[in-house]
């Protein structure tokens, strides 16, 4: 079996290592570093980038396509299931678990700008949290906060809690903040330490491994491990494919892109 995953930068690796825990399976993550961050893309462009990347992941033999990326997700998946018969699986904001476990209070989310003013995020909030007040915070500097931390383990505790001072996240104890991009489970020591410890971070890494366990459970075929390949649209620089094999791949090409 082979999966594909996508992101714009090294935020799916947080969905990818639940992933890998429950499926054996060859796994292709495709990085759109060329166009990171996708959070201040339109959304034809996003919809047309992913059409592009997804139909070569599939050419490539991908069976099931992991859209690791809310802003791509929230943008794209349905536009994706009308194009390709292979299954996709979409990461969203965790609102459902989060409007449940507040029990009718407020809660924040964070993510990029276009998650956040994006029509699919209203719509969970209008169908799973309609009466409670949601916080949205959108940033993409916390993306490339991650990027450094993942990809050279800078120390960004101090830039991240800059960032969140003067968001309007309330730091209240219990208080649920739902990580609403893939890059921010990276930086949830940095931001437990700027909010109360009592905060209660949800993301979706692990409910993702377990949706894509499930679907596979059923499929007729063998399932083999294989080795794993990342695939940027960018080159890399030496420091970043030395990085590769502890992030987990046994190997690297550069697919450059239009
Ligand atoms: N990791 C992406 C997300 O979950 O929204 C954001 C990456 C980006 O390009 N901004």
């Amino acid at each position: 079996m082979h999966i594909g995953f996508i992101d714009s930068g090294v935020g799916g690796l947080s969905v990818y290592q639940h992933v890998k825990l429950r499926v054996p399976a060859r796994y292709t993550y495709l990085m759109d570093n060329k166009y990171l961050p996708y959070g201040e893309k339109s959304e034809s462009f996003i919809q047309q980038r992913l059409l592009q990347l997804s139909a070569y992941l599939i050419e490539q033999g991908a069976e099931l396509i992991v859209i690791a990326c809310n802003t791509a997700t929230t943008q794209a998946v349905d536009y994706l299931r009308q194009h390709f018969s292979v299954p996709f699986v979409g990461v969203v904001p965790a609102i459902k678990p989060a409007a449940a476990l507040s029990k009718g209070m407020s809660f924040s989310v964070l993510a990029t700008p276009a998650t956040c003013n994006s029509d699919y995020l209203q719509g969970l909030i209008q169908q799973f949290a309609p009466t409670q007040t949601v916080i949205k915070v959108g940033s993409s500097e916390l993306v490339r906060l991650a990027e450094e931390k993942v990809w050279y383990c800078t120390d960004v505790r101090q830039q991240v809690a800059d960032i969140l001072t003067v968001s309007p996240i309330p730091d209240s104890a219990g208080h649920i903040v739902v990580l609403g991009c893939t890059h921010f489970p990276f930086l949830s020591a940095e931001i437990k330490a700027t909010l109360s410890e009592e905060t209660v971070l949800l993301d979706t890494g692990l409910a993702i491994g377990n949706r894509v366990a499930q679907l596979v459970a059923d499929w007729p075929v063998h399932i083999e491990r294989g080795s794993d390949t990342f695939i940027s649209t960018r080159e890399l620089i030496p420091t970043q494919v030395e990085r590769l094999a502890e992030l987990g791949f046994d190997q690297h090409l550069c697919w450059p892109m239009p």
